[in-house]
């Protein structure tokens, strides 16, 4: 049993209440939240962690979606317009994931964890990132590790599943508490109906985690609603006349009854085909940007009672892993929000609603939950103003548990 004591707690609930003064009595999972005094008297032999700086206690960032094998991109990829950037991807990904070797891989997951997250939802494209992904969760990270489908070439559909299946049996040997291996469908643009039915009776059969990629340039959007615009010039390439595989409804179907991450939905007008229990969109802002030339209207996706949570997407739309820098990233661009009030759904946004999407007792510091949270230097602060100052000047942690484990760095 292990206790630790601080000056500030973001219990990250929904009605996002402060502790102040507070201890938390811990193993694996959260036993007590108290008084530090009462705490030691009910544990007297309980190992005391105490910092003797001015501290900030919350649970530990969930980034659900990141693209490690893409970790050594900068300057290369083509930003602007998304079917730019997917060209030059697809030029440069095999150069891209060569050099993005293990320790790239290794250093981007430990200075992950530096920043507060404990916990990611991996695209794993080509399995070059399961070695490294397997060493972190045996230090200590929480890693779901989405092996990626895709391809649209009726030929080669066999080819596709057997490569696919090799990789999803791989990551299953490392199956573990801190790594859980699940199921990509990259897009509705990008694979066939035969592989997506595929991969998905997998996930149905053994109870996986899914996530895709939907809607989000301005090109994925015309291709799929009227089939036409940038992308059908592109297809034109590669077949005489394209066709979409699916209308957005079709492409939703696929995903009934199935645990779900829809990331970005930039261009979703059908919120009701969502499910509210097991489906979940995450934001990717930054990403956005750089690909989309649209945001997500954040408030229309929070009325629609979904749950909307944060990611950063890979460094191939991004320039940081950071699950903060994705938050003051969010506080710019949502300038339809009371700023204090969007401060206190962003932290949620990247605590209690991803774990709730992932179906994982974590993201939120509450009794029973898993031990997972982190410990900020913060300075002295108004509780009213403390969710926003903080998102806006936190960079690393003090401390990072998983598990109930401190996280050497
Ligand atoms: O989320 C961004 C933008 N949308 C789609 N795909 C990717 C993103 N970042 C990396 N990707 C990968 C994807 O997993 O790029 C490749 C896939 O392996 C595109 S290949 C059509
Ligand atoms: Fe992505």
């Amino acid at each position: 049993m292990k206790i630790i004591y601080s000056d500030k707690i973001f219990l990250c609930n929904e009605k996002f209440n402060i502790l102040e003064k507070k201890a938390l009595a811990f193993k694996e999972e959260i036993i007590a939240i108290d008084s530090l005094e009462t705490l030691q008297k009910k544990y007297p032999k309980a190992e005391l962690i105490k910092s003797h700086k001015h501290t900030l206690l919350l649970p530990s960032f969930i980034n659900p979606h990141t693209h490690l094998e893409f970790s050594a991109n900068s300057y290369t990829l083509h930003f602007g317009e998304f079917l730019i950037w997917l060209k030059s991807i697809i030029n440069s990904r095999d150069e891209l994931s060569k050099e993005a070797k293990n320790d790239l891989i290794l250093e981007k997951l430990n200075w992950m964890r530096k920043t507060g997250t404990a916990t990611i939802g991996e695209i794993s494209s080509f399995g070059s990132d399961l070695k490294p992904c397997v060493k972190a969760s045996k230090d200590g990270m929480r890693i779901i590790f989405f092996n990626e489908i895709l391809g649209s070439n009726e030929n080669q559909i066999a080819v596709k599943k057997e490569e696919f299946l090799k990789r999803f049996q791989d990551s299953l040997k490392h199956k573990s508490d801190l790594f859980i291996p699940a199921v990509s469908v990259h897009s509705a643009y990008s694979t066939h109906p035969k592989l997506a039915k595929f991969a998905l009776d997998l996930a149905k059969e053994r109870n996986l985690l899914v996530s895709t990629h939907l809607l989000e340039s301005r090109a994925e959007n015309f291709w799929l609603r009227f089939a036409k615009g940038k992308f059908k010039d592109y297809l034109k390439n590669f077949t005489s006349n394209p066709v979409p595989f699916y209308s957005v409804d079709s492409f939703l179907k696929l995903f009934k009854d199935i645990r779900t991450l829809f990331t970005h939905c930039v261009y979703l007008k059908e919120w009701e085909n969502l499910d509210t229990n097991l489906h979940s969109i995450t934001h990717c802002a930054f990403s956005n940007r750089l690909l989309s030339g649209k945001s997500l209207d954040l408030k229309k996706a929070l009325k629609s009672g979904l749950n909307i949570h944060l990611g950063t997407d890979g460094l191939s739309s991004n320039i940081s892993l950071s699950m903060l820098d994705e938050m003051r990233a969010n506080l710019l661009i949502h300038k339809d929000f009371n700023l204090l009030e969007l401060a206190k759904k962003l932290i949620l946004m990247a605590t209690l609603y991803p774990a709730k999407a992932l179906n994982l007792n974590l993201g939120e510091i509450k009794i029973g939950k898993s031990a997972d949270f982190s410990l900020f230097e913060v300075k002295e602060c108004e509780n009213l103003q403390l969710p926003l100052q903080f998102i806006l000047n936190a960079k690393f942690v003090e401390k990072l548990f998983i598990k109930g484990k401190e996280c050497k760095f």
